[in-house]
């Protein structure tokens, strides 16, 4: 019996609620049904306790025992490990969730980051580094959109890997990045209307919420 912890800070400001990758573990968990417990460590003061978890101070890490995982995407293998709703336990449909989940990771979420904190942070759009962002990203989503067009899921039926590129890709809808993409936006609409990314995304709120009423 799996004995889960999931570590996130114990407040972040307004902004990045409700996207803080914890709440793509909690989802996950949530998925599954397995219970787990939700764990703070400070956003302010990150001591060699937090590092030693997760090596470049980051959130969110998941214990399972006396196992610390960091890294979303190997928490979220580790998850779907323990159950088979989130991966398939035959070797071709578990190499097909693994393949997704590095490429929501390494071939999406690699281009969308750059994207999506040049919106956020105001960057001008005028520039030829822009340009290259954005024309990135937009490669990306456009063989992306045609495999959409084609299936539900990535993998076959809902797995980890659905969780992280539709994780990815309801940051860059938030910014009206999907507008050409309507596949990528059903996706996303399909998966972020399952119950349990609408529990993890509560949950997520109520606990930065709980924080700003303890600070008060
Ligand atoms: N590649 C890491 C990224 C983790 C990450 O970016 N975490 C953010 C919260 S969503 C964080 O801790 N930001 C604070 C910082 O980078 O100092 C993962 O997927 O787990």
């Amino acid at each position: 019996m799996a004995n889960l912890t999931l570590t996130t800070f114990d407040w972040v400001p307004p902004p990045p609620r409700g996207f803080v990758r914890d709440l793509r573990v909690r989802w996950a968990l949530e998925e599954a049904a397995l219970p787990y417990r939700v764990a703070s460590v400070p956003f302010g003061d990150r001591g060699p306790s937090h590092f030693a978890h997760q090596p470049f101070g980051q959130v969110p890490w998941l214990t399972d025992g006396d196992l610390s995982i960091f890294e979303s995407g190997a928490i979220l293998l580790h998850v779907g490990g323990l159950s088979e709703k989130l991966l398939p336990t035959d070797a071709r449909g578990r190499v097909e969730a693994t393949e997704w989940l590095f490429a929501a990771l390494n071939s999406v979420e690699m281009a969308s980051l750059p994207w999506t904190m040049s919106k956020f942070m105001g960057h001008p759009t005028d520039t030829a580094a822009w340009k290259f962002v954005d024309d990135f990203l937009k490669l990306r989503l456009k063989h992306l959109e045609t495999v959409l067009a084609g299936r539900e899921w990535l993998a076959g039926s809902f797995s980890v890997a659905d969780i992280l590129m539709s994780d990815v890709l309801r940051v860059v809808d938030g910014f009206g990045g999907l507008a050409d993409s309507p596949a990528c936006r059903a996706y996303v609409a399909r998966a972020t209307g399952r119950p349990a990314f609408a529990k993890a995304h509560a949950d997520q709120l109520a606990h930065f919420a709980a924080a700003d009423k303890a600070r008060a």
